[in-house]
């Protein structure tokens, strides 16, 4: 019998790493609809229990972002919690791939890894020195190569289907969008968006940046500003967190759809967008293009063309559920968190189901 409700994750594992003395911590939400599934975030930390908050939000994101995609994963994450204040050298970068390799592997495979902030595919290919559970190694390596392109692919399909739903049209010219940080999937989505004809202007704490946004043509403020903007909608593609009680009321814009992970500062955040009239697409919906191309690719052995399209249906997806919460009279987020929750519980009716029969 199963007793309430507490800690929602199936498991956490946090190990310091042999090599680096540094935690190690793989958070595995669920494993109902297939291996818990999340890329390895190399990253600065106040403490390894900050570092545990991000790990527990991060995978739970993935649980929601691989069943609402439809793939055959859970949701994980693995957070190296780095002190602040120092980067690690090359060296002790390796060594920190190579300390979550080892964990990796003593999971078999019911976590399987990736990129994240801090990490990329050549990242990947010391960790596949230590386990086979890896995705996005560069191709030369026998991976999907670095899967932030199609993150940013999949957002910019989601991005017309917003604008269809506020406009009536996908078409993106003319549409002002403010881009709040240009890393591995805003660099990529500016330039999708440019050659759409939108009106960007782009943000980013480091001001280096700005040499792309001359490039495009593009405006460039700080990353306040940038926030407040007035524009048709904000794209947050920075770390998460961004949107604020605090930040809501002084919003002017339509919607907020982007890649950035976990982009609400608190849930009730949620209900705060809906009352000031802001259409947020959630996180989860919009930024799975990066999971969705590797999975195609590495584990399902499709070939580009293929797991591209299944990138692109992430605007069939967001229209989808634009649809079902007009029919079902609730809120956007509410539709995507039913269709995750329909997803989950197919699933593990499918696997207890599986055990009643081995069992009989
Ligand atoms: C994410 O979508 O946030 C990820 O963790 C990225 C990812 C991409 C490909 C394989 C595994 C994880």
């Amino acid at each position: 019998m199963r007793l309430g409700r507490g800690f929602g994750h199936e498991d956490v594992v946090i190990r310091t790493g042999a090599r680096t003395g540094l935690p190690v911590i793989v958070a595995m939400h669920s494993t109902v609809l297939g291996p818990a599934t999340g890329g390895t975030r190399l990253w600065q930390y106040p403490d390894w229990k900050a570092g545990l908050d991000d790990a527990l939000r991060l995978s739970e994101g993935m649980t929601y972002k691989c069943a609402v995609a439809g793939l055959p994963n859970g949701g994980g994450k693995t957070v190296v919690v780095l002190p602040e204040g120092r980067r690690p050298t090359a060296v002790e970068k390796r060594d920190a791939m190579l300390d979550v390799g080892d964990v990796v592997q003593s999971l078999g495979g019911r976590y399987w890894t990736g990129p994240d902030a801090g990490t990329g595919q050549e990242d990947m290919v010391t960790i596949a020195s230590r386990t086979g559970h890896v995705f996005c190694r560069p191709a030369e390596h026998g991976g999907s190569g670095d899967p932030s392109p199609y993150t940013a692919l999949g957002v910019f399909c989601a991005l017309r289907s917003t604008a269809e739903r506020l406009y009536g049209s996908p078409d993106l010219t003319g549409r002002r969008m403010s881009v709040v940080g240009i890393g591995h999937v805003g660099r990529h989505l500016v330039r999708l968006l440019a050659e759409a004809g939108a009106r960007l202007v782009m943000s980013d704490i480091d001001p280096t940046k700005r040499a792309l946004a001359d490039e495009l043509g593009a405006g460039f403020t700080d990353p306040q500003d940038a926030l407040t903007a007035e524009v048709d909608i904000l794209v947050p593609c920075a770390l998460g967190g961004t949107l604020t009680e605090a930040l809501v009321p002084r919003l002017r814009c339509s919607a907020v759809v982007g890649a950035a992970n976990n982009q609400l500062a608190t849930p009730e955040v949620g209900g705060l967008l809906q009352q000031h009239g802001v259409l947020w697409a959630p996180d989860y919906v919009v930024n799975a293009g990066g999971v969705v191309y590797a999975v195609a690719r590495e584990l399902h052995g499709e070939d580009h063309a293929t797991a591209v399209a299944r990138v692109e249906s992430i605007g069939a997806t967001l229209a989808d559920l634009f649809m079902a919460s007009d029919a079902e009279g609730v809120t956007l987020v509410r539709a995507a968190a039913d269709l995750a929750a329909s997803r989950l519980a197919a699933g593990g009716a499918a696997r207890h189901g599986g055990e009643a029969r081995r069992a009989a």
